[in-house]
């Protein structure tokens, strides 16, 4: 069983990619082999400063390190620096209709967000995602709900380019939290947490114990008192439980118990202490990793060559079955 995902090279974490993709991954490299990507040729789709590239690769690798990838149990590199994937990128293309592209709710969000850079790449950011994805022969998917529809498509590329050509890829298939797949905005819980749309509801995952304490402490909640999930009628409370309950280990219904009787200030005042505890030993690692440039720097070259060999491999198999070799 081979894993793969990628990870946007933009802003900070929150817990919402904790909860919602890194935590899996943790587990999931105990496991089976697993390939982790920044993917900064996705990155360039969206507006984005070229001077802080590199810094933000160099920000997103250490943070992922911090967050608990083990570049002993898994490959972890750079997209750019492994050129199969654009040349495959390419040839998938050829074979992708433009109709399954223009339906993607990423690209609809994103052109109607930035009307002013509605460019062939956002458009063909999904393809580049399944040249991702194919590449390494990948079974499983590790991700958010937000891109369950981008692996769907992955699948059908796969099975089309096998139809078509021959027998290369396998049909990957997506991996979704089962709780936590969307943590939602502190501010708004009817939006994902997300920390480009609104800093103010989301929770940095190297966020100062004073930071999370005011955005915990001024979350948005539902009215009644009573500390209850059900997402429909309190979404605020719901939300803040499910973060609770992933944080802690402890079942919702046990935390609703907990809570019983108590006020919306105990609780999340016993949920701001439990964040800052639990990111703790997050905030100690990414400090120590800043001060480790050429450490850093060795595990994404040691994981380049790594990725390159299974790459080379694919793209040669997928040339001769398209003709081109
Ligand atoms: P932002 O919205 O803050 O820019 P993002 O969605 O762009 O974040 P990515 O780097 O694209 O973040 O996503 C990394 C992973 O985290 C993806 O697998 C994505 O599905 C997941 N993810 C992002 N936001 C959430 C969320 N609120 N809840 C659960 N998972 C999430
Ligand atoms: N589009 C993804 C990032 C991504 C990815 C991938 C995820 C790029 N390539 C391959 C899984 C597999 C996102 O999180 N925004």
């Amino acid at each position: 069983m081979r894993v793969f995902s990628g990870i946007r090279p933009t802003g900070e974490l929150h817990i919402g990619n904790y909860l919602g993709a890194i935590k899996q991954w943790i587990e999931l490299q105990e496991k089976t082999e697993c390939v982790f990507c920044i993917v900064d040729l996705h990155a360039v789709t969206t507006p984005y400063e070229p001077e802080n590239l590199q810094a933000n690769i160099k920000d997103v690798a250490i943070a992922y390190l911090a967050a608990g990838l083990n570049p002993e149990k898994c490959i972890f590199f750079v997209q750019s620096e492994v050129k199969e994937h654009t040349e495959l990128t390419w040839l998938l293309g050829t074979i992708t209709p433009l109709g399954d592209l223009q339906r993607m709710t990423q690209f609809k969000e994103k052109s109607k967000k930035h009307k002013e850079y509605v460019n062939a790449g956002l458009l063909n950011y999904p393809i580049l995602m399944a040249a991702d994805i194919l590449l390494y022969k990948t079974d499983l998917v590790p991700v958010g709900k937000d891109q369950e529809q981008h692996v769907e498509l992955a699948r059908t590329i796969a099975r089309k380019f096998n139809k078509t050509f021959g027998e290369v890829f396998k049909e990957p298939k997506v991996v979704l939290p089962k709780i936590g797949a969307k943590i939602m905005s502190l501010q708004k819980p009817a939006k994902k947490m997300s920390k480009t749309d609104d800093p103010r509801g989301c929770i940095g995952l190297f966020d100062e114990p004073e930071e999370i304490e005011k955005k915990i402490l001024a979350a948005v909640t539902d009215t009644g008192r009573a500390i209850r999930y059900n997402p429909k009628l309190k979404p605020g409370i719901s939300n803040l439980l499910t973060i609770y309950s992933l944080f802690s280990g402890k079942g919702i219904k046990e935390l609703e118990r907990k809570f019983k009787g108590k006020g919306y200030a105990d609780f999340k005042k016993s949920l701001a202490e439990l964040l800052i505890n639990s990111l703790e030993p997050f905030r100690r690692k990414r400090k120590e990793l800043l001060q480790r440039e050429v450490y850093v720097k060795e595990i994404l070259a040691k994981g380049q060559k790594r990725a390159q060999i299974i790459a080379q491999s694919t793209l040669q198999d997928v040339k001769k079955k398209m003709g081109l070799t």
